[in-house]
Protein backbone atom coordinates (compact mmCIF):
# COMPACT_ATOMS: atom_id res chain seq x y z
CA UNK A 1 0.00 0.00 0.00
CA UNK A 2 1.43 3.41 -0.64
CA UNK A 3 2.65 5.94 2.29
CA UNK A 4 1.55 9.61 2.53
CA UNK A 5 3.24 12.42 4.43
CA UNK A 6 -0.09 13.50 5.89
CA UNK A 7 -2.64 10.57 6.48
CA UNK A 8 -2.68 6.85 6.98
CA UNK A 9 -4.32 4.63 5.33
CA UNK A 10 -4.83 0.71 6.25
CA UNK A 11 -7.26 -1.56 5.99
CA UNK A 12 -8.89 -2.78 9.09
CA UNK A 13 -11.42 -5.28 7.81
CA UNK A 14 -12.29 -6.90 4.74
CA UNK A 15 -13.69 -3.87 2.14
CA UNK A 16 -12.99 -1.26 3.95
CA UNK A 17 -10.52 1.34 3.71
CA UNK A 18 -9.47 3.64 6.91
CA UNK A 19 -7.90 7.25 6.35
CA UNK A 20 -6.59 8.47 9.42
CA UNK A 21 -5.47 12.21 9.48
CA UNK A 22 -2.21 12.64 11.38
CA UNK A 23 -0.59 16.16 11.08
CA UNK A 24 -0.88 16.13 15.16
CA UNK A 25 1.28 19.21 15.64
CA UNK A 26 -1.36 21.09 13.07
CA UNK A 27 -4.20 19.83 14.93
CA UNK A 28 -4.86 17.84 11.47
CA UNK A 29 -4.85 21.03 9.83
CA UNK A 30 -5.38 20.22 5.64
CA UNK A 31 -2.72 21.92 3.77
CA UNK A 32 -2.72 21.45 0.10
CA UNK A 33 -0.66 18.14 0.61
CA UNK A 34 -3.27 16.96 3.12
CA UNK A 35 -5.83 17.04 0.52
CA UNK A 36 -3.88 15.87 -2.37
CA UNK A 37 -3.25 12.64 -0.72
CA UNK A 38 -6.72 12.34 0.87
CA UNK A 39 -8.14 12.68 -3.16
CA UNK A 40 -5.50 10.62 -4.25
CA UNK A 41 -6.14 7.38 -1.63
CA UNK A 42 -9.73 7.93 -2.81
CA UNK A 43 -9.28 8.10 -6.31
CA UNK A 44 -6.99 4.78 -5.47
CA UNK A 45 -9.71 3.30 -3.44
CA UNK A 46 -12.41 3.82 -6.08
CA UNK A 47 -10.44 2.00 -8.51
CA UNK A 48 -10.04 -1.08 -6.36
CA UNK A 49 -12.77 -3.44 -6.92
CA UNK A 50 -11.77 -5.32 -3.10
CA UNK A 51 -12.71 -1.87 -1.35
CA UNK A 52 -16.36 -1.30 -0.44
CA UNK A 53 -16.20 1.42 1.93
CA UNK A 54 -14.17 4.26 3.49
CA UNK A 55 -13.45 5.68 6.77
CA UNK A 56 -12.11 8.76 7.46
CA UNK A 57 -11.02 9.90 10.71
CA UNK A 58 -8.82 12.59 12.44
CA UNK A 59 -7.93 10.59 15.39
CA UNK A 60 -9.19 10.41 19.22
CA UNK A 61 -8.52 14.22 19.78
CA UNK A 62 -9.05 15.71 16.69
CA UNK A 63 -10.95 16.08 13.27
CA UNK A 64 -9.20 19.06 11.59
CA UNK A 65 -8.62 22.30 12.29
CA UNK A 66 -9.18 24.26 8.94
CA UNK A 67 -6.66 24.88 6.17
CA UNK A 68 -3.76 25.62 6.87
CA UNK A 69 -3.68 29.30 8.09
CA UNK A 70 0.25 29.55 7.43
CA UNK A 71 -0.05 28.35 3.93
CA UNK A 72 -3.45 30.49 3.58
CA UNK A 73 -1.05 33.43 4.58
CA UNK A 74 0.47 33.46 1.35
CA UNK A 75 -2.42 33.15 -0.84
CA UNK A 76 -2.97 36.53 -2.58
CA UNK A 77 -5.71 37.07 -5.29
CA UNK A 78 -4.34 35.40 -8.38
CA UNK A 79 -2.71 32.76 -6.17
CA UNK A 80 -6.49 31.96 -4.51
CA UNK A 81 -8.08 32.11 -8.06
CA UNK A 82 -5.34 29.79 -9.57
CA UNK A 83 -5.46 27.30 -6.34
CA UNK A 84 -4.92 23.31 -6.40
CA UNK A 85 -7.61 22.90 -3.91
CA UNK A 86 -10.79 22.82 -5.87
CA UNK A 87 -9.74 20.02 -7.96
CA UNK A 88 -8.63 17.77 -4.94
CA UNK A 89 -12.14 18.60 -3.38
CA UNK A 90 -13.73 17.78 -6.91
CA UNK A 91 -12.14 14.62 -6.67
CA UNK A 92 -13.39 14.11 -2.63
CA UNK A 93 -16.62 14.94 -3.54
CA UNK A 94 -16.88 12.71 -6.64
CA UNK A 95 -15.59 9.37 -4.88
CA UNK A 96 -18.41 6.64 -5.92
CA UNK A 97 -17.86 4.47 -2.57
CA UNK A 98 -19.65 4.94 0.74
CA UNK A 99 -17.84 7.57 2.59
CA UNK A 100 -18.14 7.66 6.40
CA UNK A 101 -16.39 10.06 9.09
CA UNK A 102 -15.75 9.42 12.85
CA UNK A 103 -15.29 12.96 14.09
CA UNK A 104 -13.99 13.32 17.50
CA UNK A 105 -12.84 17.08 18.67
CA UNK A 106 -12.85 20.02 16.36
CA UNK A 107 -13.99 20.10 12.72
CA UNK A 108 -13.41 23.60 11.79
CA UNK A 109 -13.24 25.55 8.65
CA UNK A 110 -12.27 23.18 5.87
CA UNK A 111 -12.51 20.25 8.59
CA UNK A 112 -16.16 21.12 8.73
CA UNK A 113 -16.38 21.16 5.07
CA UNK A 114 -14.62 17.62 4.96
CA UNK A 115 -17.53 16.79 7.30
CA UNK A 116 -19.77 18.05 4.82
CA UNK A 117 -18.35 16.25 1.66
CA UNK A 118 -18.89 12.55 3.43
CA UNK A 119 -21.62 10.84 3.02
CA UNK A 120 -22.33 9.94 6.89
CA UNK A 121 -20.98 11.44 10.30
CA UNK A 122 -20.52 9.81 13.44
CA UNK A 123 -19.67 12.24 15.98
CA UNK A 124 -18.28 12.00 19.59
CA UNK A 125 -20.41 13.88 21.86
CA UNK A 126 -17.76 16.48 22.59
CA UNK A 127 -16.85 17.43 18.93
CA UNK A 128 -17.35 20.54 17.72
CA UNK A 129 -18.00 21.87 14.31
CA UNK A 130 -17.73 25.44 12.87
CA UNK A 131 -16.57 28.04 10.23
CA UNK A 132 -14.31 30.15 12.16
CA UNK A 133 -12.57 31.56 8.80
CA UNK A 134 -14.37 35.07 9.74
CA UNK A 135 -12.29 35.81 12.67
CA UNK A 136 -9.92 35.52 10.07
CA UNK A 137 -10.74 38.28 7.63
CA UNK A 138 -12.55 35.96 5.40
CA UNK A 139 -14.95 33.26 4.07
CA UNK A 140 -15.38 29.50 3.80
CA UNK A 141 -13.86 28.56 0.16
CA UNK A 142 -15.10 25.05 0.06
CA UNK A 143 -18.71 24.88 0.57
CA UNK A 144 -19.13 26.25 3.98
CA UNK A 145 -21.23 28.59 2.46
CA UNK A 146 -23.10 26.38 0.25
CA UNK A 147 -23.32 23.04 1.36
CA UNK A 148 -23.92 23.89 5.22
CA UNK A 149 -26.91 25.95 4.23
CA UNK A 150 -28.67 23.06 2.35
CA UNK A 151 -27.46 20.55 4.93
CA UNK A 152 -28.47 22.41 8.16
CA UNK A 153 -30.87 25.47 6.66
CA UNK A 154 -30.17 28.52 6.88
CA UNK A 155 -30.40 30.52 10.91
CA UNK A 156 -27.87 27.85 11.84
CA UNK A 157 -25.59 28.35 8.65
CA UNK A 158 -25.63 32.27 8.82
CA UNK A 159 -24.98 31.51 12.79
CA UNK A 160 -22.10 29.69 12.60
CA UNK A 161 -20.60 31.49 9.17
CA UNK A 162 -21.26 35.10 10.51
CA UNK A 163 -20.31 34.49 14.01
CA UNK A 164 -17.92 31.54 13.79
CA UNK A 165 -19.31 30.29 16.70
CA UNK A 166 -18.94 26.53 17.35
CA UNK A 167 -21.83 23.75 17.33
CA UNK A 168 -21.53 20.77 19.82
CA UNK A 169 -22.69 17.17 18.91
CA UNK A 170 -26.31 17.31 20.14
CA UNK A 171 -26.47 20.55 17.68
CA UNK A 172 -24.85 18.62 14.75
CA UNK A 173 -27.29 16.04 14.99
CA UNK A 174 -30.34 17.80 15.28
CA UNK A 175 -29.86 20.01 12.57
CA UNK A 176 -29.32 17.30 10.22
CA UNK A 177 -24.58 18.05 9.82
CA UNK A 178 -24.06 14.18 11.58
CA UNK A 179 -26.24 11.21 11.46
CA UNK A 180 -24.90 9.90 15.25
CA UNK A 181 -23.51 10.55 18.05
CA UNK A 182 -21.59 8.30 20.09
CA UNK A 183 -19.47 8.26 23.34
CA UNK A 184 -15.79 9.57 22.55
CA UNK A 185 -14.42 6.63 22.36
CA UNK A 186 -16.82 4.64 20.51
CA UNK A 187 -16.45 6.70 17.33
CA UNK A 188 -14.71 4.68 15.16
CA UNK A 189 -15.77 1.78 16.58
CA UNK A 190 -18.71 2.79 15.25
CA UNK A 191 -17.81 4.28 12.20
CA UNK A 192 -16.34 0.83 11.28
CA UNK A 193 -19.31 -0.94 12.18
CA UNK A 194 -21.43 0.67 9.84
CA UNK A 195 -19.08 0.66 6.91
CA UNK A 196 -18.97 -3.11 7.17
CA UNK A 197 -22.91 -3.05 7.70
CA UNK A 198 -22.68 -0.85 3.91
CA UNK A 199 -19.78 -3.15 2.81
CA UNK A 200 -22.06 -6.13 2.90
CA UNK A 201 -24.91 -4.60 0.62
CA UNK A 202 -24.43 -4.92 -3.79
CA UNK A 203 -21.98 -2.14 -4.57
CA UNK A 204 -23.46 -1.67 -7.13
CA UNK A 205 -26.81 -0.51 -5.26
CA UNK A 206 -24.76 1.56 -3.12
CA UNK A 207 -22.81 3.32 -5.39
CA UNK A 208 -26.12 4.23 -7.72
CA UNK A 209 -27.85 5.03 -4.08
CA UNK A 210 -25.33 7.67 -3.38
CA UNK A 211 -25.63 9.30 -6.70
CA UNK A 212 -29.01 9.47 -6.80
CA UNK A 213 -29.15 10.89 -3.02
CA UNK A 214 -26.36 13.43 -4.31
CA UNK A 215 -27.97 14.55 -6.89
CA UNK A 216 -31.11 15.72 -5.32
CA UNK A 217 -28.80 18.53 -3.88
CA UNK A 218 -29.00 20.01 -7.87
CA UNK A 219 -32.38 18.48 -9.43
CA UNK A 220 -35.65 19.05 -9.06
CA UNK A 221 -38.31 16.71 -7.27
CA UNK A 222 -39.53 15.50 -10.89
CA UNK A 223 -35.93 15.07 -12.40
CA UNK A 224 -34.73 13.75 -8.89
CA UNK A 225 -37.37 11.42 -9.32
CA UNK A 226 -36.91 10.59 -13.01
CA UNK A 227 -33.44 9.91 -12.28
CA UNK A 228 -34.43 7.28 -9.23
CA UNK A 229 -36.83 5.05 -11.57
CA UNK A 230 -33.86 5.32 -14.21
CA UNK A 231 -31.32 4.03 -11.70
CA UNK A 232 -33.56 1.77 -10.09
CA UNK A 233 -34.56 -0.07 -13.61
CA UNK A 234 -31.00 -0.22 -14.34
CA UNK A 235 -30.51 -2.21 -11.18
CA UNK A 236 -32.82 -4.57 -12.08
CA UNK A 237 -30.50 -5.71 -14.85
CA UNK A 238 -27.59 -6.40 -12.23
CA UNK A 239 -26.90 -10.46 -11.07
CA UNK A 240 -27.04 -8.44 -7.79
CA UNK A 241 -30.41 -7.75 -7.62
CA UNK A 242 -31.47 -11.26 -8.52
CA UNK A 243 -28.96 -12.52 -5.78
CA UNK A 244 -30.66 -9.93 -3.01
CA UNK A 245 -34.02 -11.30 -4.07
CA UNK A 246 -32.70 -15.15 -4.19
CA UNK A 247 -31.37 -14.96 -1.08
CA UNK A 248 -35.12 -13.17 1.17
CA UNK A 249 -36.99 -16.21 -0.74
CA UNK A 250 -34.48 -18.75 0.08
CA UNK A 251 -34.27 -16.93 3.84
CA UNK A 252 -30.00 -16.92 3.37
CA UNK A 253 -27.92 -14.35 3.81
CA UNK A 254 -27.50 -12.68 0.19
CA UNK A 255 -23.63 -12.84 -1.67
CA UNK A 256 -23.32 -9.32 -3.65
CA UNK A 257 -20.48 -9.68 -5.95
CA UNK A 258 -20.95 -6.49 -7.77
CA UNK A 259 -22.05 -7.52 -11.17
N1 LIG B 1 -3.62 25.93 10.50
C1 LIG B 1 -2.33 25.82 10.87
N2 LIG B 1 -1.93 25.51 12.13
C2 LIG B 1 -2.88 25.30 13.03
C3 LIG B 1 -4.26 25.39 12.71
C4 LIG B 1 -4.62 25.71 11.37
N3 LIG B 1 -5.88 25.78 10.94
N4 LIG B 1 -4.96 25.12 13.83
C5 LIG B 1 -4.06 24.87 14.80
N5 LIG B 1 -2.81 24.99 14.33
C6 LIG B 1 -1.55 24.82 15.03
C7 LIG B 1 -1.29 26.01 15.95
O1 LIG B 1 -0.71 27.07 15.24
C8 LIG B 1 -0.34 25.38 16.95
O2 LIG B 1 0.93 25.32 16.38
P1 LIG B 1 2.27 25.69 17.26
O3 LIG B 1 2.03 27.03 17.80
O4 LIG B 1 2.31 24.60 18.31
O5 LIG B 1 3.37 25.58 16.26
C9 LIG B 1 -0.87 23.95 17.09
O6 LIG B 1 -1.64 23.70 15.91
C10 LIG B 1 -1.77 23.78 18.27
O7 LIG B 1 -2.77 24.78 18.23
P2 LIG B 1 -3.42 25.38 19.54
O8 LIG B 1 -2.36 25.61 20.58
O9 LIG B 1 -4.23 26.54 19.12
O10 LIG B 1 -4.32 24.15 20.02
P3 LIG B 1 -5.62 24.14 20.91
O11 LIG B 1 -5.89 22.72 21.17
O12 LIG B 1 -5.47 25.08 22.07
O13 LIG B 1 -6.76 24.77 19.99
C11 LIG B 1 -8.05 24.93 17.93
C12 LIG B 1 -7.25 24.01 18.90
C13 LIG B 1 -8.41 24.06 16.73
C14 LIG B 1 -9.36 25.40 18.61
C15 LIG B 1 -7.23 26.17 17.55
O14 LIG B 1 -5.93 25.72 17.16
C16 LIG B 1 -7.83 26.97 16.43
O15 LIG B 1 -8.75 27.77 16.64
N6 LIG B 1 -7.30 26.77 15.19
C17 LIG B 1 -7.68 27.56 14.03
C18 LIG B 1 -9.06 27.17 13.54
C19 LIG B 1 -9.46 27.96 12.29
O16 LIG B 1 -9.50 29.19 12.29
N7 LIG B 1 -9.75 27.26 11.21
C20 LIG B 1 -10.19 27.83 9.96
C21 LIG B 1 -8.99 27.92 9.06
S1 LIG B 1 -9.40 28.70 7.49
C22 LIG B 1 -9.91 29.30 0.33
C23 LIG B 1 -10.89 29.92 1.09
C24 LIG B 1 -10.95 29.71 2.43
C25 LIG B 1 -10.07 28.86 3.07
C26 LIG B 1 -9.09 28.25 2.32
C27 LIG B 1 -9.00 28.48 0.95
N8 LIG B 1 -9.84 29.57 -1.09
C28 LIG B 1 -10.99 30.01 -1.81
C29 LIG B 1 -8.65 29.20 -1.85
C30 LIG B 1 -10.11 28.73 4.52
C31 LIG B 1 -10.34 27.67 5.08
C32 LIG B 1 -10.10 27.47 6.53
O17 LIG B 1 -10.36 26.40 6.96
Amino acid sequence: MQTYQDILVDQPQEGILLITLNRPDARNALRNNSLREIADALRAADDDSEVRAVVITGGEKYFAAGADIKEMAQLGPIEALTDVRPQYWKTIAAFSKPLIAAVNGYALGAGCELAMHVDIVIAGAGAKFGQPEINLGTIPGAGGTQRLVKTVGKPLAMKMVLSGEMIDAPTALASGLVAEVTEDDKTLTRALALAAVIASKSPLATRVAKEAVLRSFELGLEAGLNLERKSFSLLAASEDRREGIAAFLEKRPAKFTGR
